[in-house]
């Protein structure tokens, strides 16, 4: 089970997820970028993006081949379901007010996820401001917690835990120029008791030390380890 393995890991140690976007990474680079995952000890592989172009089903089973972490679903949209992974994380956009990224995308998918052997693991996903427009808060057409007002945040979060979200993933955007403050992030952790995931712009050990310090119990890294997959091994060593 792979919730449970978040379970029993939060609190004890810190866990870095490599993500990987179907349109910039193709199949031919999941050898040698999942062969530096797994000797860097990355915890999980997760896949997907606002926007997907190609293909994700064969991509997905590519990496599953070679990964020695679970694979988990990231999807933007029904489209970018596939079986061949290890299990799903199935977002709710908590902090917008669209509701195809609350419940609709959900209706459309559900039996096609029942009918699946993924793992379901429901989670609280929160854009937070970023200084740019991000690819969520464009695709989404909602938008992000305001960057200097935790307490926004913090009832977000709270909320998606009451209403039985099993996982707040904080994000940032992908490829956001600065990470999340570390304040913000810290004020969510104190505020609730399920896992927390921050990711979007992490890009050296120092913003992955502050995110973790913050508080983030799994830190998601997809640009940065894109452009250089040597990068896991040393961002592993804070983990
Ligand atoms: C985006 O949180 C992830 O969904 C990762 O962002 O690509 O900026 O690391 P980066």
């Amino acid at each position: 089970m792979i919730y449970k393995s978040i379970l029993d890991f939060s609190g004890r140690k810190k866990m870095l997820a490599l993500l990987i976007d179907p349109d910039e990474t193709g199949p031919d680079r999941i050898p040698d970028l999942i062969g530096q995952a797994n000797d860097s000890g990355v915890s999980f592989v997760l896949v997907g993006g606002s926007l997907v172009n190609k293909p994700v089903d064969t991509l997905v089973a590519a990496i599953k081949h070679h990964s020695l972490a679970p694979v988990l679903l990231f999807p933007g949209s029904p489209g970018q379901l596939s079986n061949n992974a290890d299990g799903l994380l199935l977002l709710s956009l908590i902090s917008g007010r669209n509701p195809e990224f609350l419940i609709g995308n959900h209706v459309i998918a559900a039996q096609f996820i029942k009918n699946s052997s993924l793992e379901v693991i429901p989670v609280g996903y929160m854009l937070v401001e970023n200084g740019s427009i991000s690819s969520v808060e464009y695709m989404s057409n909602t938008k992000p917690l305001p960057r200097d007002k935790p307490g926004i945040a913090v009832s977000t979060a709270l909320a998606g835990e009451m209403l039985g979200l099993k996982l707040i993933y904080m994000e940032g955007g992908s490829g956001a120029r600065d990470i999340i403050p570390p304040g913000i992030i810290s004020e969510v952790k104190k505020n609730i008791s399920i896992p927390l995931i921050v990711g979007g712009g992490i890009k050296s050990a120092s913003d992955l030390r502050k995110v973790f310090d913050a508080g983030a119990d799994i830190a998601v890294v997809g640009n940065a380890a894109e452009r250089d997959a040597g990068i896991l091994k040393e961002f592993s060593r804070l983990a």
